[in-house]
């Protein structure tokens, strides 16, 4: 059978994917060599999708109240409480949250929905965390959201500066194409503007570790520069461009001298930058969520553009300001108008010929008339008790949103809540008195439009488990019961991409930027067969070279930007962010062992003075808190972060950890413009967490851990689990700790214990099998965790139990190359015995790197941490 040709769920890349499903459920996956966002390439995320198809974990059926129920229970009683609520309290007493990962159709419907037949605004989506401080940028500058330039800007450009962005975790396959162009291209420049130093620092020639929250100042710096070295392009600008003196006279005071004192790097770096950014016509500043996710986010991406204006570098190849997105469908989120202030198709909310417009176009009984409530102040409204009717698709916002703990508090509190998503057990979906079964990736059918504008099939390969259902059919179904049917009768995605195209057909009448009108009119079988295309379709593939913004006047405009003031709360500096190998809350990558390796416990990097002066040691265990919550996490001692700052990952949950979720700890402060929460601006302390014992256990069934005193992490290993944990009190009755934690009171139990170290280590087993083993110490457990899962697998009780390797048998070590599963260890062996002296010498000795790549950053970043003479030896 030929491939089915989709694209991966994940990162707003949008990589082309050709899964081939193997009958049983699940499917072999590679990389599309014709799909123009990554010409066959995958990174460890996409290469391990067919690795996340299991059904453990799917929510199967409807549930209300906590029971099963069919969909038409469920659905009547949504219709139901959706007209009462309206009825005694108004529209704007309903919310639906939804995400930039549901498809394009799913958002239309959404959408259309909320705005035209619900008639309140209160459609928001997690992109307000995410990219909502860009589009916001964009509108600013542009007059709409428009991201200028394509991915292989990034490619040609001779300076590619990267802001606030990790871009070898978070958009792989993109800085895997960087690397190649740089490789063929080596007078191609590249710098890294990152508090933080970063997988992504490998491929740079310059790092500007500045202090969080300064990027405004330094591009109001490098504006004044280029004014003062005469870059400015004054053609461009006097037909072009709109603000110039007002952004420029703002800009003057910056000085070099302000700006890196401001900023806290070198005047020397500062001036490089400065250099290599006015020095070369073709550079694109690409930005992401450092830039966002800030208080000051929107000043700080109309910062950025305003360079790129006044030096008319926009919109040509290698030219332009370019937001990476985040989710695999934020752009086609903001096609559809899935922000709670903008409408759709690109039209702006605020303008009343647009809204005619869209009335008349759905034949809307209840335009929407004033923008709704955004995430942040949604979910204080729901707390506050005027939202009563809330609907949740795709995100986990107990989670995901700041000040996570009362986002909790409110939703419990909310009259009613409808959670729409494929697991059963998220930590949001627990909260909700209807649980609605939604089919994912593979089963479902639609479009999703990646960071480049370019609008990709994804295609369903499997049938949807027992009743899940796609979003757009529960969203339209709700709407039918509601008694509009005759609006939403949409039997396919097929059918609502059409109207969507035509809406956007309407948009591009009304002098609008996104068009997929061409498309209106598409069959289902061309639907069916829909190659990946750039919108506007049919138009250039750049937007603004020779002006033509979307603005009143046509111009663009620059912005005068005001940098704030420098934040001096006292505490360390918070940050957050991502790894290389988990997304987001974990639902789909924590079902892969392999993914799992990488890194399986949530972490907090802090500097070794930091560290020193709380007696944190490495490995210990630390509780990170914030008047509004706490973490516990392992330390990881490291100047990857700076003096006074911490770096702690987003993606453990409550079903993954005792004490893992870093927004329980972060103040809901937002940026003014954007409504974008301020994500990487907590402020917190770190102090050891004092355990009276450590423990790490493999186990066949997961554990239960709910009543563990102390701290956990749960993470899948190849054919088990595995559990990293500590107490605070040392259980009387080990035996019995451990039969209760396996449920296997009647399992044999085999010991070592040594009380005179604190150790000990136990095995259960039934009927002469493995089941379970624990390992604990008074310090951090220091058992090899790859033997040990290894062992476990393969059933050598004795092995599993000396908790290392035999002598002929070296240790691995944590997992680098999830590909080919190659550890740290060997990877060092094979660098110090002289078996490979570069990256690809180690792909050539132990395939390390030579499969999806992702990893190719940290081989040379173990290349560089083993002195070349040792290497030599
Ligand atoms: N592996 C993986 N990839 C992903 C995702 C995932 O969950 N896992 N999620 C996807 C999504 S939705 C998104 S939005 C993207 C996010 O992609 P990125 O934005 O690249 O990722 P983050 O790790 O959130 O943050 C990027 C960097 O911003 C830096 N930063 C913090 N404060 C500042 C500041 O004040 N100034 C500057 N210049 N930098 C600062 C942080 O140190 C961090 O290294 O990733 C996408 N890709
Ligand atoms: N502190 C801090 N917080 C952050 C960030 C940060 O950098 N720092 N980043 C923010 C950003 S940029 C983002 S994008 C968010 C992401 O945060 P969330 O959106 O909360 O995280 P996800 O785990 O992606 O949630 C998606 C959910 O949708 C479910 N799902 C998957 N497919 C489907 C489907 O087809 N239909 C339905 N109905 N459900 C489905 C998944 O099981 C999962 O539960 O986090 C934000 N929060
Ligand atoms: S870079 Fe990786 S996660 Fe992003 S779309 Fe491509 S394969 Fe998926
Ligand atoms: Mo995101």
């Amino acid at each position: 059978m030929a491939p089915v040709r989709t694209t991966c769920p994940y990162c707003g890349v949008g990589c082309g994917v050709l899964v081939t499903p193997d009958g049983k459920g699940g499917a072999a996956v590679k990389g599309d060599p014709d799909h123009p966002a990554n010409f066959g390439r995958l990174c460890s995320k996409g290469s391990a999708l067919g690795e996340t198809l299991g059904l453990e974990d799917r929510l199967l059926a409807p549930r209300v109240h906590g029971a099963e129920a069919s969909w038409d229970t469920a659905l009547d009683l949504i219709a139901t409480r959706l007209r009462e609520t309206i009825a005694a309290h108004g529209p704007d007493a309903v919310g639906i949250y939804c995400s930039g990962q549901i498809l394009t159709e799913d958002y239309y419907v959404a959408n259309k929905l909320v705005k035209g037949f619900l008639g309140t605004g209160n459609l928001d989506t997690n992109s307000r965390l995410c990219m909502s401080s860009a589009v916001a940028g964009h509108r600013r500058a542009f007059g709409t959201d428009t991201v200028p330039g394509t991915y292989e800007d990034l490619e040609e450009a001779d300076t590619l500066v990267l802001v606030g962005s990790n871009l070898a975790w978070c958009h792989p396959v993109l800085y895997q194409r960087i690397a190649a162009a740089k490789a063929a291209r080596p007078e191609m420049r590249v710098v890294v503007i990152d508090p933080r130093r970063t997988a992504t620092c490998d491929l740079a020639d310059l790092h500007l570790r500045l202090r969080p929250d300064t990027d405004a100042a330094l591009f109001n710096g490098l504006l004044a520069r280029i004014e003062a070295q005469g870059a400015i392009d004054t053609d461009y600008v006097a037909r072009h461009v709109s603000g110039f003196f007002e952004a420029v006279a703002a800009a003057r005071v910056w000085g070099r001298e302000r700006v890196a004192e401001t900023c806290g790097i070198s005047f020397a770096d500062l001036s490089a930058f400065y250099r290599l950014w006015i020095g070369r016509e073709r550079v694109v500043t690409v930005f992401s969520q450092g830039v966002n996710q800030s208080g000051g986010g929107t000043d700080k991406v109309n910062a950025i553009i305003n360079c790129h204006l006044a030096t008319g570098r926009i919109g040509r190849p290698g030219m332009g300001p370019f937001s990476v997105t985040g989710q695999p469908n934020a752009m086609g989120g903001r096609e559809v108008g899935g922000l709670a202030n903008m409408l759709a198709a690109h039209l702006d909310l605020e303008d009343p010929a647009h809204r005619a417009a869209v009335a008349g176009f759905w034949n809307a009984p209840a335009m929407v008339e004033r923008p709704g409530l955004k995430a942040v102040d949604l979910f204080e409204a729901c707390g506050a008790g005027q939202i009563r009717f809330l609907w949740i698709l795709s995100t986990n916002p107990v989670v995901s949103l700041p000040d996570a703990d009362r986002v909790a508090a409110a939703i419990r509190g909310c009259d009613f809540v409808v959670v729409s998503d494929t697991n059963a057990a998220t930590d949001t979906m627990q909260l909700a008195h209807v649980q609605l079964p939604a089919a994912g990736w593979g089963e479902k059918s639609g479009t999703v439009t990646n960071s480049e504008r370019r609008i990709s099939r994804q295609r369903s390969f499997l049938m949807a488990p027992g009743a899940a259902k796609p979003d757009w059919w529960a969203l339209a179904e709700v709407a039918r019961r509601m008694g509009w049917a005759e609006a939403f009768p949409y039997e396919s995605a097929a059918d609502i991409f059409r109207e969507h195209a035509a809406l956007s057909r309407l948009a591009a009448g009304l002098g609008r930027d996104f068009d997929i009108g061409a498309l209106a009119e598409i069959d289902d079988e061309g639907y069916h067969r829909l190659e990946p295309v750039q919108w506007p379709v049919g138009g250039p593939a750049r937007f603004f070279a020779e002006g033509g913004f979307f603005t009143g006047d046509r111009r663009g405009r620059m912005l005068a930007i005001t940098p704030p003031a420098r934040d001096t709360a006292p505490g360390l500096k918070l940050n957050t962010g991502r790894v290389r190998d988990h997304w987001h809350t974990m639902t789909r990558t924590g079902k892969s062992a392999r993914l799992s390796q990488h890194i399986a416990e949530p972490f907090a990097e802090i500097h070794p003075k930091d560290a020193a002066a709380r007696g944190i040691r490495a490995a210990d265990l630390v509780r990170v808190s914030s008047p509004r919550g706490a973490v516990i996490v392992r330390a990881l001692v490291t100047e990857r972060t700076a003096e006074g700052a911490l770096f702690v990952p987003i993606h453990w949950t409550g079903q993954a950890a005792s004490a893992g979720r870093v927004g329980t700890l972060i103040p809901a402060v937002t940026d003014p413009v954007s409504g974008q929460p301020a994500l990487k601006a907590g402020r917190a302390e770190a102090e050891r967490f004092e355990a009276a014992w450590h423990g790490f256990a493999v186990s066949a069934e997961k554990p239960a851990l709910t009543g563990a005193d102390g701290y956990w992490v749960l993470a899948r290993g190849e054919g088990c689990w595995r559990t990293e944990m500590a107490g605070t009190t040392t259980p009387a009755d080990w035996d019995a700790f451990v039969r209760t934690m396996f449920g296997a009171e009647d399992a044999e139990i085999a010991s070592i214990i040594d009380t005179k170290r604190g150790l000990a280590r136990f095995a259960l087993l039934r009927e002469g099998r493995v089941i379970a083993a624990l390992f604990t110490a008074r310090e951090p457990v220091e058992v090899s965790r790859a033997h040990v899962v290894g062992a476990f697998g393969s059933g050598d009780a004795g092995g599993l139990l000396a908790g290392r390797p035999g002598a002929a048998q070296p240790d691995a070590g944590p997992v680098v190359c999830v590909c080919f599963n190659v550890g740290v260890n060997t990877i060092l062996d094979a660098i110090t015995s002289g078996a490979a002296r570069t990256v690809s010498e180690i792909g050539e000795v132990l395939s390390a790197g030579t499969n999806c790549g992702s990893c190719r950053p940290e081989l040379n970043a173990l290349l560089a941490s083993v002195p070349a003479d040792v290497a030599a030896e």
